[in-house]
């Protein structure tokens, strides 16, 4: 067999081919014996996984990148991880201020564009209100500069309009785990892959784009032949191509699989009745208030037949899925990220995968455990826990809570009443403010929501109205954010500031700085202190550091469940990443939540091995929740299912990976992937144009035809900024979480 370049990319293979390059060195006689490079320990600024890296500078140039080997990634890193040096000096980076004036994006002086920016969110507040301005942040950004953002909006002008990418990404697993166990983030971490013996990966191309965890999951998988796979994926992906059990099913269907596999798992005694008895409740709709036998009764009509009907899955592969799920005695790890997430039902779709773990018991042992996948490097630590939503504050903590809204002021130093008690507009509702007009100033940092809110169109034509003034903190110019700004703020980049990063498995790490920023560019975190000062919020943001603002997290973290107060910068400079709870600076970090003996916050005399104390009965909640349509499922006008995603050597907007030589020629333009005999359908061979028309917008797409795609559905990445595939998606989204249904919406297909 012959295996293409995308194949050899796309396995863990290559990652394991690009293996750690040596032991870290620091002083300067083992500095000079390595050419004159100095490494630095930092972080891939990349995926959630979160991998330790080395920053190797030779005269005041980032030179090399090669893995940390004493991190959880053992010194691996991907493609992506490798090429990093090569996004800082690429011609496109935004090297001064820039001020829109009679319609043109014209140089300006640092003076000149905060003192702007200042005026104008001053005179929106007193002309319109504190609700017609915004903050529009990222998973992106280090949680100093998170919190320096939601501090400044939320205590000092006094709006809960503090949104972020994370909304587009992570709101329906938050939905889930608060919502089934009462707090927010992942209770397993990266060493259960190693005790696992089988795998549920769900709506996750893990492979791609989680690619270091996904050579943890091969690496189990060959050391044990009984280890096994399965994948729930509509799409071939490579993930999928490694599975014992590949589910694929109609695109937005699968809660019909999670509940026809807790009916198999009830019928056929799969399930841990004392675990059951001691841990769980049973609820539906909002209330905790069922039971068991409701439960089953609503599992009745889930039978395997049944949902195979619905999803078009065969049935067989559905009960071999529960089997090997629920099999007694053996650890299951479940997975999952967009494919679930951005749903109209992401966190039911959440609600159903913890369902399978609770009512089997598998929860809380080395290698069982529902560890939803996050996307960014910081979107756990700076957002999800630094509480940069429009409903949330920092660590567990919701506006809607008054007691929490207290606790915060205090600590902020601010008046009683300060941060309003009502949560502000979520990402899509705050978008549409500014096309209506109800919002009139926007700060958007470290994200490029011009390429990548869905519906696009819509919200492109707000950000460039004359009507609205948005501020673009960028690190390059012109992205398909910036063209629309009325301000461009160059931002230093990765490397160039320091700050904290949290990913995927609570895993706290120190990002070092090793580079001076370039041209004019300035760290966001400066930026926001400097805007604190320009509008009388300076006494709030008073700090010359980012380590200052950590100092301040770790008291706002500490009498909560996440007691990180142990996590100390100077632990943070020396360690290689700390799990939190932490609650001393000698703790060694916390690998499972809830279970006695491990998480800090559980009793040392509570019975059980296991105390969901989020909840107030310290009972996880098995929720019912029916299979529901996706809000535009394909029909006979939009025949073909559309859905978007990622691949392995690109990122996101593709600003900074498209800078990268090699990945820009590995897989450059967005393909419309789309089965051989769809194909033939419509009489395309691979690289004719094909134009795809949503209910929102057409657009062409070369073809790329390939077996990856089932009949019916088609695929494409969403890294190419000249095809913007967010034109075509929907902006529909989760009554719950208020996430966006990006991953299917319905198109027709014609040859161009
Ligand atoms: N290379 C790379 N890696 C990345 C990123 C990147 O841009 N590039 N971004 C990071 C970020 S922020 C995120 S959020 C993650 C995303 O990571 P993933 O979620 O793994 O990636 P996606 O490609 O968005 O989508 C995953 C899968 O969902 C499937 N899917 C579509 N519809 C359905 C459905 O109805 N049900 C199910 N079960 N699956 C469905 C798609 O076929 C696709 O394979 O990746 C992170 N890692
Ligand atoms: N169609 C479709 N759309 C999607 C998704 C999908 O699956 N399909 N997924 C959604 C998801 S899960 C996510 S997370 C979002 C991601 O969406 P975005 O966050 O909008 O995409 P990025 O390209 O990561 O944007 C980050 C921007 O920050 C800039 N930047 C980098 N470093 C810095 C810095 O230090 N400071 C500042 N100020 N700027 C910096 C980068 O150049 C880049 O332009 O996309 C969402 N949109
Ligand atoms: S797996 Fe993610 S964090 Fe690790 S090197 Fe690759 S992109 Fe970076
Ligand atoms: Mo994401």
């Amino acid at each position: 067999m012959t295996v293409s370049r995308r194949e050899f990319l796309a396995t863990s293979a290559a990652a394991s081919a690009l293996a750690a390059l040596g032991k870290p060195t620091t002083s300067f006689a083992e500095s000079m014996a390595n050419g004159g490079i100095q490494w630095t320990k930092g972080v891939c600024r990349y995926c959630g996984t979160g991998c330790g890296v080395y920053k190797g500078v030779r005269d005041g140039k980032l030179i090399a990148v090669k893995g940390d080997k004493e991190n959880h990634n053992a010194g691996f890193l991907c493609l992506k991880g490798f090429l990093l040096p090569q996004i800082i000096d690429a011609p496109d980076r935004a090297l001064f201020p820039l001020i829109r004036k009679n319609g043109k994006l014209e140089r300006a002086s640092w003076e000149e564009a905060m003192t702007l920016i200042a005026s104008k969110f001053t005179e929106t507040i007193e002309k319109h209100g504190k609700d017609a301005i915004a903050f529009y942040g990222s998973g992106q950004g280090y949680t100093e500069e998170t919190y320096a953002a939601n501090k400044l909006f939320k205590g000092g002008f006094g709006t809960n309009n503090v949104e972020g990418n994370p909304r587009l990404c992570m709101a329906s697993a938050v939905g889930g785990y608060v919502s089934t166990f009462g707090k927010d983030e992942p209770m397993g971490c990266y060493e259960d892959i190693d005790a696992a013996d089988v795998f549920f990966i769900i709506g996750s191309n893990t492979a791609e784009c989680h690619p270091i965890l996904f050579r943890r999951i091969v690496q189990r998988k060959e050391a044990d032949p009984n280890v096994k796979v399965i994948v729930v994926d509509p799409r071939v992906t490579p993930t999928a191509r490694i599975a014992d059990l590949h589910l694929q099913f109609t695109p937005g269907t699968d809660l019909a699989i999670l509940n026809a596999m807790a009916h198999y798992m009830v019928k056929h005694d799969l399930v841990d009745p004392d675990f059951i008895k001691q841990n769980v409740g049973f609820g539906q709709g909002k209330a905790a208030n069922k039971s068991w036998d409701d439960y089953v009764a609503f599992l009745e009509e889930y039978t395997p037949e049944h949902a195979a009907e619905v999803t078009g899955c065969p049935v067989e592969k559905i009960v071999e899925a529960a089997k090997l799920f629920g099999a007694k005695g053996r650890r299951t790890m479940s997975m999952w990220t967009m494919g679930l997430n951005q749903r109209t039902k992401g966190v039911w779709a959440n609600n159903l995968c913890h369902n399978l773990h609770l009512i089997t018991g598998k929860i809380g042992v080395p290698g069982s455990t529902p560890f939803s996948l996050t996307g960014q490097p910081n979107a756990c630590g700076g957002v999800r826990d630094g509480g940069a939503l429009s409903h949330l504050l920092p660590y567990g903590r919701v506006i809607a809570n008054a007691d929490h809204r207290a606790q915060v002021e205090k600590i902020w130093g601010v008046p009683e009443g300060t941060i309003a008690p009502k949560p502000g507009k979520h990402c899509i509702d705050m978008f549409r403010a500014l096309d209506e007009g109800a919002i009139k100033c926007m700060y958007i940092m470290c994200t490029n929501p011009g390429q990548t809110l869905p519906n696009a169109k819509r919200y492109r034509k707000a950000m460039a109205s004359p009507d609205s003034f948005v501020v673009v903190s960028e690190i390059y110019h012109p992205t398909r954010t910036s063209e629309l700004a009325d301000v461009v703020l160059p931002a230093a980049a990765w490397s160039e500031k320091e700050g904290v990063f949290g990913c995927t498995e609570r895993r706290y790490q120190l990002d070092a700085q090793v580079l001076q920023p370039k041209g004019e560019a300035r760290p966001d975190f400066d930026i926001l202190v400097d805007l604190a000062r320009r509008t009388g919020h300076g006494i709030l943001l008073p700090w010359k550091h980012p380590a200052e603002a950590w100092e301040e997290l770790l008291v706002l973290g500490s009498d909560t469940p996440y007691k990180i107060q142990g996590i100390t910068r100077a632990r943070l400079e020396k360690d290689h990443g700390v799990l939190w709870p932490c609650p001393t600076e000698d703790h060694p970090g916390t690998k499972r939540r809830y279970v006695k003996g491990d998480d800090p916050s559980v009793p040392a005399d509570w019975p059980g091995r296991i105390c969901f104390y989020g909840k107030p009965n310290k009972k996880a909640v098995v929720w019912l929740r029916p299979q529901q349509d996706p809000a535009e499922p394909a029909d006979a006008e939009y025949p073909f299912y559309f859905t978007t995603g990622r691949v392995i050597e690109h990122w996101h907007t593709g600003t900074m990976t498209m800078n990268c030589k090699e990945l820009k020629h590995a897989k450059g333009r967005a393909e419309l992937e789309i089965c051989p005999a769809d194909a033939r359908k419509l009489g395309v061979k691979t690289g004719d144009a094909v134009k795809v028309t949503s209910r929102r917008a057409s657009m062409d797409f070369p073809a790329l035809i390939t077996d990856n795609s089932p009949e019916g559905m088609v695929f494409v990445h969403m890294h190419d900024k000249d095809r913007l595939c967010n034109e075509l998606t929907i902006d529909a989204f989760d009554a719950g979480s208020k996430q966006p249904e990006f991953k299917i919406c319905g198109v027709k297909l014609e040859k161009a």
